[in-house]
């Protein structure tokens, strides 16, 4: 069976009640293909997470944009996976570039924490990608390759994974990887999977592209064999997200 096209909108850190609302008016009265071509999920910041679920069409789903490491306690501002559930939320975004640089989360947490969500049943977007001194070093594929390893070492069913290759200097750039870019890393990184985890592996679990996806340069990044869709920031608040959707076909 083919990989269904995934869409995911990352607000970030980003919305106010009102926006939320429009936003979520003008996703639920567009015409997009339907769920079992294209896979749409919504990431607002934590507090919109009920009023968006709430709202939301049932054919979108949406996910929280990180969580903690293991179970709840005395971890304060932080969310537990177990919080997601109880919140009927089925999908964690995790390892983003902005946490990994701004917050310090090593690959080994981000690892902890793929794989704590996935034991109490949260799906994971996981995000891996190079800076552009590491691009520039041609050390690319070695990064990515050590970010996914330490997934890859935690985890032993990748059923609800999806991963996220989003090259950290095309995010909120303006700068997109060019489509050849995209499928040169989607590829290899396949192959890694297909060398390090499993040849099914490789072919079932999805690799979306991340980092100044828009309306414009959708179709033609979605037109590569291994690129499974998107995860898209700035234009995801924007009506643009509906023809990033529309790609899928
Ligand atoms: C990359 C992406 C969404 P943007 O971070 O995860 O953001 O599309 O704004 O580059």
């Amino acid at each position: 069976m083919g990989r269904k096209f995934l869409v995911g909108g990352n607000w970030k850190c980003n919305g106010t009640i009102e926006e939320v609302k429009k936003i979520v008016t003008t996703l639920n009265e567009a015409e997009v293909p339907p769920e079992d071509v294209v896979e749409v999920i919504i990431s607002p910041p934590f507090v919109f997470l009920t009023l968006v679920k709430s709202l939301l069409r049932l054919d979108f789903y949406v996910a929280a944009q990180n969580c903690w490491v293991r179970n709840g306690g005395a971890f304060t501002g932080e969310i537990s996976a177990e919080m997601l559930v109880n919140l009927g939320i089925p999908w964690v975004i995790l390892g983003h570039s902005e946490r990994r640089s701004l917050l310090n989360e090593t690959n080994e947490f981000v690892g902890d924490k793929v794989a704590y969500a996935l034991s109490r049943g949260v799906k994971v977007i996981a995000c891996v990608g190079e800076t552009l001194e590491q691009r520039e070093s041609d050390s690319t594929m070695e990064v990515i390759a050590v970010q996914t390893k330490a997934i890859a070492e935690r985890i032993s069913n990748w059923d609800n994974v999806v991963l996220a290759y989003e090259p950290v200097w095309a995010i909120g750039t303006g700068k997109v990887a060019t489509p050849i870019q995209a499928q040169e890393i989607h590829c290899e990184l396949r192959k890694w999977l297909k060398d390090n985890v499993s040849p099914e592996v490789a072919e079932s679990t999805r690799i979306i592209y991340g980092g100044s996806v828009n309306g414009s340069n959708c179709k033609d990044l979605a037109a590569q064999p291994d690129v499974d869709g998107f995860l898209v920031g700035g234009a995801s608040l924007k009506p643009e997200f509906l023809d990033i959707i529309k790609s899928a076909t």
